[in-house]
């Protein structure tokens, strides 16, 4: 069954800890009609960090989400934990290795209502996370379809997330594979740069994320909101 509040989420800003932000850009991210914020990163990720961006976060009434991509960084007091699952990684920490360790230790303390696993399917073989996963990403649309029935079909996971990042992504993918899954929800992320961008990919994912944008060009990055609110109105 599809999670309500996952369905209802069309535009994320996904904050990297390891960059800096002020506070005056933290209460206009929270009030530009966002969804949601997330918090993660690829590299360079601190509990320190992660802390005092919840912590900033905390002053808005915004819902903030963790993504964990280091065990020695999860911070608890976020509303929900996202954890990847790289299904094109070829290193196997990144499929379930990294999994069954945290399970090992925190399994006892974990709330199972704020968990949402991401099946993730990273393109862009330039990225930090594609080279940190050893990700294959010489894939065609038919890899790219059986990828995603595996987390529609086979895994069953709560969302799907096509990982660009850094570089923008083909659109006609998407519309493809949104075509050929059933309840997954389908996360879009990376290169996103403006609102015309935002628009056409929304126009296929069910949420679009935008990462780099916020710290290059932050009046832009607030433009990506923009048009979510009159095409969800
Ligand atoms: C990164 O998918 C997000 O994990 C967003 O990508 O930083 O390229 O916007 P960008």
């Amino acid at each position: 069954m599809k999670n309500k509040w996952l369905s209802s989420l069309k535009h994320l800003y996904k904050l990297d800890p390891d960059c800096s932000i002020t506070e005056e850009q933290i209460e206009r991210l929270s009030l530009s009609g966002t969804d949601a914020i997330v918090v993660g990163g690829t590299l360079g990720i601190t509990y320190e960090d992660t802390n005092q961006l919840l912590r900033k976060l905390r002053k808005h009434r915004i819902t903030v989400i963790q993504e964990i991509s280091n065990m020695e960084a999860i911070v608890p007091g976020f509303d929900y934990y996202f954890i990847p699952l790289v299904l094109n990684a070829q290193d196997p920490q990144w499929i379930l290795n990294a999994h069954q360790k945290a399970l090992k230790k925190y399994g006892d303390l974990i709330h199972w209502n704020q968990i949402l696993v991401e099946g993730y399917i990273v393109l862009n073989q330039e990225s930090s996370v594609a080279k940190l996963t050893k990700s294959r990403t010489n894939l065609d649309l038919e890899d790219v379809i059986a990828y995603a029935r595996l987390a529609d079909k086979m895994l069953n996971l709560p969302i799907l997330y096509i990982e660009y990042s850094g570089s923008y992504g083909n659109a006609e993918w998407i519309k493809e594979l949104k075509k050929t899954i059933d309840s997954v929800q389908i996360f879009y992320g990376g290169g996103i740069h403006s609102s015309e961008q935002a628009s056409e990919m929304s126009q296929y994912a069910d949420t679009i994320i935008v990462g780099n944008l916020i710290y290059e060009n932050f009046e832009q990055a607030l433009e990506t909101v923009v048009h979510k609110a009159y095409l969800f109105r």
